[in-house]
């Protein structure tokens, strides 16, 4: 996400960074980096226009410029300034305020990934919000569109509302509010057919449905992939409807990021969520603070403690961390690490929330590098013996050899991995010594990617 344009500012950024002094001549120069980046970026002329103006207006003051960091400031400002431009801080949730049934209508060019969105909704809605949720295809168009919804919604555990041929898309829509009234669902998701161009006959088909429907939430589903043609979508269909919000799909894919720069300008709505990936839970929520700092390269703290405590287990952190504290942190316990960064996802994934860090999560991709240390590390240390595990200190030349040939490695890899166990050890003790809030406020990113987990609590 963002690769290109992220690596573009944190090139401008370093050098703003390491001056001493700034003139106003350094910003408008940077300036410029910067607004090439951004057309690079394909963010639309006149958001970039925007952009830059207000970094300007607020750079060129005095207090910046004479300040004791000047570089920081600016960095300061660019990052305030996309922030807005994303559309303000903080996520904006799906409104579900309205009486059950609420109708969610899902609209967009065909092959935006409507239907596969509405899967995803559907299954976090359930999975988060315990709601009920009837998933209904108005897609008249394909004639497996139908049957597509009909499978995601078995995936996703929900019901979908069954087949009746040759309605129309208006009569399907009448008869799953019925359905979702009659029997008591909260949430009825409207999937709709896609055209592959904006046209009167899709507007008015969707207009029709609205009609009967009054949905509280019309989400525009555009690609990001496709850059300024999914913020002209956008504008078009927002012309004609007044969507009340947008999802970003494909964001897993190479997209410059022009697209979710230029999107609430030229809209004014919100991205609400975003779709990373094909598979059901690969939708999140569009934070416009961390997804600025992604860009600018501070990295995604905040998304990166969510992740993992989604994937690891509560009490397992709180032992953890007592240990830590304690500095009565064996391989066992690391041996235990490993399996719990198994689960949270690949490295190179969250390489990439991390500040300062997506460089290097580039230059893991594809290498598969991934789990596998991980893997072998955790194949060495069931290679050891417990007391092995809470005495590394005794593990001699010998005792390396055996390792090294029970777990098929090499004693220098037995060195290696007590060599990262040790770093981590004393890193600990300092960590012990800051305190919980030390560990916090100096960051995980000290602790990962080399087999440390937050704990399980919000740092903010
Ligand atoms: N990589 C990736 N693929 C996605 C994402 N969202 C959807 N897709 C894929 O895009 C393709 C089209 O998705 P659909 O959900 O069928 O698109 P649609 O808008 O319903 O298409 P029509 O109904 O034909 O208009 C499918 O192969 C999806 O798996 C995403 O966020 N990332
Ligand atoms: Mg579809």
């Amino acid at each position: 996400m963002f690769e290109a344009l992220s690596d573009k500012l944190s090139g401008v950024f370093d050098r703003l960074r390491t001056r001493g002094r700034l003139s106003e001549e350094d910003v408008s120069e940077a300036l410029r980096e910067v607004r090439l980046a951004l057309l690079d970026a394909d963010v639309a002329l006149p958001v970039v226009r925007d952009f830059i103006a207000k970094v300007r207006e607020r750079a060129i003051g005095a207090e910046v410029l004479d300040s004791v960091t000047p570089g920081q400031q600016v960095v300061k400002i660019v990052n305030d300034v996309m922030i807005d431009s994303l559309g303000g801080a903080g996520a904006v949730p799906i409104n579900l305020n309205a009486a059950a049934p609420v109708p969610i209508l899902m609209v967009g060019l065909q092959g935006s990934g409507k239907t596969t969105t509405a899967g995803k909704i559907a299954r976090r809605l359930k999975e988060r919000e315990r709601k009920k949720i009837l998933l209904a295809s108005l897609d008249t168009q394909r004639p497996a569109a139908q049957l597509q919804l009909q499978q995601l919604a078995e995936q996703a555990g929900v019901p979908s509302l069954p087949i009746v041929m040759g309605q129309t898309p208006v009569q399907i829509a009448q008869r799953a509010m019925d359905t979702g009234r009659r029997e008591g669902y909260d949430v009825v998701i409207l999937d709709t057919a896609g055209r592959l161009s904006i046209d009167l006959e899709l507007m008015q088909e969707v207009t029709q449905v609205r009609a009967a429907t009054s949905p509280a939430e019309t989400l525009l589903v555009v690609d990001a992939m496709t850059g300024q043609d999914a913020v002209n979508t956008a504008k078009a269909f927002n012309d004609a409807l007044t969507i009340t919000g947008v999802v970003l799909t494909r964001m897993d894919g190479d997209a410059r990021g022009g697209a979710a720069l230029s999107m609430r300008a030229v809209t004014g709505a919100p991205i609400k969520l975003i779709g990373v990936g094909e598979k059901q839970d690969a939708l999140e929520d569009f934070h416009p603070e961390r997804v600025a700092g992604r860009i600018l390269g501070m990295g995604d703290i905040v998304g990166l403690v969510e992740r993992a405590t989604e994937n690891i287990d509560q009490e397992e952190a709180e032992k953890l961390a007592q240990k830590m504290m304690k500095g009565k942190f064996d391989l066992d316990d690391y041996a235990q690490q490993l399996k719990q960064i198994g689960k949270m996802g690949s490295i190179s994934s969250i390489l990439g929330m991390l500040p300062g860090a997506a460089k290097m999560a580039q230059q893991l991709e594809g290498k598969d590098l991934d789990t596998k240390i991980f893997k072998r590390q955790a194949a060495i240390i069931s290679s050891m013996t417990m007391k092995e595990r809470r005495n590394p200190d005794i593990i001699k030349a010998n005792r390396k050899k055996r390792i090294a040939a029970g777990s098929g490695t090499s004693v220098q890899d037995v060195n290696k991995l007590l060599k990262q166990f040790e770093d981590i050890s004393t890193m600990m003790k300092k960590m012990g010594k800051l305190g919980q809030k030390g560990l916090m406020r100096h960051g995980l990113s000290a602790l990962m990617p080399k087999g440390m987990m937050p704990q399980n609590r919000r740092p903010f």
